[in-house]
């Protein structure tokens, strides 16, 4: 955990920055006094609503890995520190999936739940995305649904889950802990979770599939980190990139494995790579994606139009004076990468703070 001197040392970066950026009544040395007293008697400080606001859109600014930054600003803010118990934070899940869906007109949204507490105590959300498809093994090893989530699966199942119809797209319950306790299971009500059928607009046999995939991207598996304040429950979304799941979920041979089947279905010879069979279904796959998500009027964005979107983002940070620290392998989308403008370029590295950060390893 923090020491009181780091925390005092980072509480006085952010609250700088705060200052600096945001027109704030109460001057800044007023400020640092009272949170440096704060910090002497707990341990910690209490952002205001603004600084939790401002936090939280500063975190995604600085999120390297992420090519949707050009919207920060527009960023929902739902502020939600009194709840740390299961039943509040699952209602609170529940709400934040109506909301951020929007009818379909999706709005970048964070949740933000109570702070870790000085002895590192704090409200958890074990699933990665809110919305996870279960992936059921078999005795032989063969997998239905998501390969991704076989281990979350078994949690689930050793908390005593006995849902799911063993289909390939089972959503798996919310497994949430507060800040003692153990972890308690909780299923999503079906009207909270939007689904999109996937059809192409060319290929008939293709909605005979019978694919589908989830409107919203929910993480919930990063720590916000403010100012010395960690957030451990902070469940964030913004709306799909269609590669994520078109080039991603349902391609890789660690997840749905998809494009010997598709390609079967093409009617393309896959006896050799150099027949660019796996090309030629990926790109029929991403149509499919786009365009269902069009026809069933939920957002989503080609990996065009996000990275035209993400040099506007560059442009506009770089006359405002600031870095964007973006890691190339990251930015770069998954399909066509050399025709998008992001591919041609170099970007500064870093992980400034405020941020949204991963205890494990999948953090830089
Ligand atoms: C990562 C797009 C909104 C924070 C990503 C990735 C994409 C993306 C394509 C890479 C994911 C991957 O390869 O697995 C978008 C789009 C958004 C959006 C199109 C639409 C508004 C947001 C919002 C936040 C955010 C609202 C936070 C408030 C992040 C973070 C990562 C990321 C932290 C890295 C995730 C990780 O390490 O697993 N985003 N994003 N993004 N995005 Fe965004
Ligand atoms: N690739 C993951 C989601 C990662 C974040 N992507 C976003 N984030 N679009 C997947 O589920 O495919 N967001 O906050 O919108």
């Amino acid at each position: 955990g923090n020491g009181n001197s780091d925390t005092e040392a980072q509480a006085e970066e952010f609250l700088r920055l705060f200052h600096a950026e945001n027109t704030v009544r109460r001057p800044l040395a007023d400020r640092l006094r009272q949170i440096r007293a704060e910090i002497g008697r707990h341990g910690t400080y209490a952002h205001t609503p603004h600084e939790l606001a401002f936090g939280a859109r500063v975190a995604w600014r600085n999120s390297n890995r992420c090519i949707g930054r050009l919207y920060w600003r527009s960023l929902v803010v739902r502020d939600r520190r009194h709840l740390s118990t299961p039943d509040a934070l699952h209602q609170a899940c529940v709400e934040h999936l109506h909301t951020a869906y929007n009818g379909g007109r999706i709005r970048p949204t964070i949740t933000v739940f109570a702070p870790q507490h000085p002895d590192g105590s704090g409200p958890r959300i074990h699933n990665p995305q809110l919305v996870r498809y279960a992936g059921h093994r078999h005795p032989d090893g063969h997998v239905t649904g998501d390969r991704a989530h076989t281990l979350l699966t078994d949690h689930a199942r050793a908390l005593g889950w006995s849902g799911g119809n063993g289909t390939p797209f089972d959503v798996l319950p919310l497994i949430l802990q507060g800040p003692t306790g153990p972890p308690r299971l909780y299923d999503l009500p079906a009207d909270a979770v939007h689904e999109v059928p996937l059809a192409h607009p060319d290929l008939a046999w293709f909605a005979g599939l019978h694919l589908r995939w989830h409107a919203l991207p929910v993480i919930s598996d990063m720590t916000l980190d403010i100012g010395g304040v960690r957030y451990p429950a902070a469940p964030f979304n913004g709306w799909y990139m269609g590669t994520e799941i078109g080039a991603r979920n349902l391609v890789d041979a660690d997840r749905y494995d998809l494009l010997p089947l598709i390609a079967d279905r093409m009617g393309l010879d896959t006896t050799a790579p150099h027949t660019l069979w796996k090309d030629r279904a990926l790109v029929e796959l991403n149509v499919a994606v786009l365009w269902s998500f069009r026809r069933a009027g939920v957002t989503i964005s080609d990996h065009h139009t996000e990275s035209e979107r993400f040099l506007r983002h560059l442009t506009r940070e770089e006359k405002a004076g600031r870095q964007v620290p973006a890691d190339w392998s990251w930015i770069v989308p998954p399909l066509s990468g050399g025709i998008t403008p992001v591919f041609h370029r170099y970007y500064d590295d870093g992980t400034p703070l405020p941020g949204f950060t991963r205890p494990d390893s999948r953090q830089p």
